[in-house]
């Protein structure tokens, strides 16, 4: 994956993701059928309400964190965004122009971040095992987002991520799914009975790392158009993840993973 942050045109972006990506119209069916009604039954609808996506975007779905007895530190939360939220976020990457033209696949922030992510954070930091309390409750929890755009095929490299960076990292899969490889990391050889992991993300999962995972592990996504997951072959659209990291205090800002 290259890296480079540049301005885009907001038509290009939109073009870039296609089909992918779901319209307005959509997000309110779905959010009419999985979630409005179930909240406030069909019959206490007035025919003047119209619906609010910032009604409902701070609380979660109710997820449980796997956990990875080998791979400690490592909590993986299914379908964890709603549709609206993962919409909400898209449009949030959208607006902020990040994708310049077809060869550019990757941005960062560093510093406050856009008011248009910090409902994420406050979200995220509710998670009560998201991470061990102490890297939980600090301030502020997060202060550099890298935002991947994979188009079909596209991977990111096995890595651990750098020093500069704290203990906690969040990954948020965003459109199309990949299967995301752990292995131990050159630096920390494990016993022959720990095996590599894949993990399938789909649209609306999190994965979280701390400690072991995300120091002594590696994470990548190999380079291919679609996934054998349980004998099934799944093609891969284009991808976009939003990852959230915190620097190291007097660790500038770089460029690198
Ligand atoms: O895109 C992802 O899911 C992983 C991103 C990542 O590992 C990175 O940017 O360092």
């Amino acid at each position: 994956m290259t890296q480079a942050c540049k301005t885009v045109d907001k038509d290009a972006y939109t073009a870039m993701f296609g089909s992918d990506s779901d319209s307005e119209d959509t997000v309110l069916t779905d959010v009419e059928d999985e979630r409005f009604w179930e909240e406030s039954g069909p019959e206490e609808v007035e025919e003047s309400q119209t619906f609010n996506p910032d009604h409902v975007v701070g609380s979660f779905n109710a997820s449980e964190g796997i956990t990875f007895p080998d791979i400690p530190g490592l909590v993986y939360y299914p379908e964890l965004f709603s549709h609206t939220q993962q919409t909400k976020l898209v449009e949030a990457v959208i607006a902020e122009q990040y994708f310049a033209t077809p060869e550019m696949n990757q941005a960062m922030r560093f510093g406050d971040l856009p008011e248009s992510l910090t409902w994420v954070i406050d979200s995220l930091r509710s998670i009560s095992d998201l991470f061990p309390e102490p890297i939980r409750t600090r301030m502020p929890l997060f202060d550099q987002t890298i935002i991947n755009l994979y188009r079909k095929g596209d991977g990111i490299k096995s890595h651990v991520d750098l020093a500069r960076f704290e203990d906690g990292i969040v990954i948020i899969s965003l459109l199309s799914s990949c299967i995301m490889s752990l292995k131990p990391a050159s630096t920390h050889p494990a016993p022959e009975s720990v095996q590599a992991k894949d993990i399938y993300l789909r649209p609306g999962d999190v994965l979280s790392l701390s400690g072991t995972a995300r120091y002594d592990w590696e994470h990548g996504i190999p380079e291919r158009e679609y996934d054998i997951v349980d004998g099934v072959k799944l093609e891969r659209g284009t991808r976009l993840s939003v990852t959230f990291r915190r620097l190291i205090k007097g660790c500038g800002e770089g460029f690198e993973g």
